[in-house]
């Protein structure tokens, strides 16, 4: 709220228009900040996404949204009929004969339960999918810290072992007095030093467990979202549609401490073949790194001599 919101003007209505612009300021905002992410429906709805489950959220959440707008269209309907209609100008008298229906009441008990229960199977459905993680092709550990994310590759990038923090950039912008505009900062908050790298049409299962507060995976164009607990290992699958390789990005939806805002996610999805070049380059360097870590120091070679 703005300090214009909070002064102590003596016109409600004043009050009531700068609150107001400041809710349409926000909104605008959100516009931008939703628009800004890649693959939203329009700027103001949810991502349609680029995961089957993505899209049959977008569809569930669409379906419910029209089921409500046609509830709204019926009841406020019915209530602007009567004021206008009943209004007492036009002599209306009040009925106070039926003070007590059962029939009125077993229909409108019914009516909602039919409608609830329209809801109910379509995201029973969705729920089930979204558990179903069997068959999965690649599993991922991911540990949250305060304040970033260990992906642990199993199957066949066993071994494959890294830490994703913020980037450089965006951590050097957001010190206090940096004098760098974070404007200036190509993906501001939303960069991290390496991102977890996963093929497309692949099921890709991840196993979320967290090494000291409670952190939530997030990537809302995966339609993914789970929580990160200690002690706790979560389960969460997708598989990227062939053609939608790219960078997709993400962010902790758990408070997690003073940095939560700074643990973003950013996910690289490529051709399941770069993915496989992908993983033998990384295998490549950790041998490299480990017969290096093996091999003895060179003032041990020059004494051995
Ligand atoms: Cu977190």
């Amino acid at each position: 709220m703005s300090i214009r919101g909070i002064d102590h003007s003596t016109s409600g209505a004043r009050h009531a228009f700068t609150g107001f612009s400041s809710i349409a300021a926000l909104c605008v905002g959100l516009g931008f900040a939703a628009s800004a992410a890649a693959n939203t429906s329009n700027g103001y709805n949810l991502p349609t996404g680029v995961t089957d489950l993505a899209r049959d959220m977008y569809g569930l959440h669409m379906e419910v949204f029209w089921i409500c707008v046609g509830i709204a269209v019926v009841v406020f309907g019915a209530m602007i009929y009567s004021l206008i209609k009943f209004r007492q100008s036009q002599g209306a008298v009040a009925d106070t004969a039926m003070l007590h229906s059962t029939k009125v009441e077993v229909i409108w008990t019914i009516i909602p339960v039919i409608i609830l229960v329209v809801m109910a199977i379509p995201a029973a459905d969705l729920i089930l999918k979204q558990e179903d993680t069997r068959n999965s092709e690649l599993s991922i550990r991911v540990t949250g810290y305060q304040w970033k994310w260990e992906y642990n590759y199993m199957d066949a990038a066993e071994g494959i072992d890294f830490y994703s923090t913020l980037a450089q950039s965006s951590n050097f912008a957001r010190q206090l007095r940096s004098g760098i505009d974070p404007f200036t900062v190509p993906n501001y908050l939303l960069d991290v030093d390496k991102p977890l790298v996963i093929p497309s049409g692949t099921k890709v299962r991840l196993l979320l467990t967290s090494q000291d507060v409670i952190h939530a995976w997030w990537v809302p164009d995966f339609g993914a979202k789970r929580s990160a607990i200690p002690g706790f290992v979560n389960e969460l699958w997708f598989r990227v549609d062939p053609g939608k390789e790219g960078i997709y990005r993400g962010q902790c939806a758990a408070l997690c401490g003073r940095d939560h805002g700074f643990m973003p996610i950013v996910v690289d999805v490529r051709t399941p073949d770069n993915f496989k070049k992908w993983v033998e380059e990384q295998k490549a360097a950790m041998k490299q790194a480990a017969a290096a870590a093996a091999a003895p120091p060179p003032t041990a070679q020059v004494l051995a001599n």
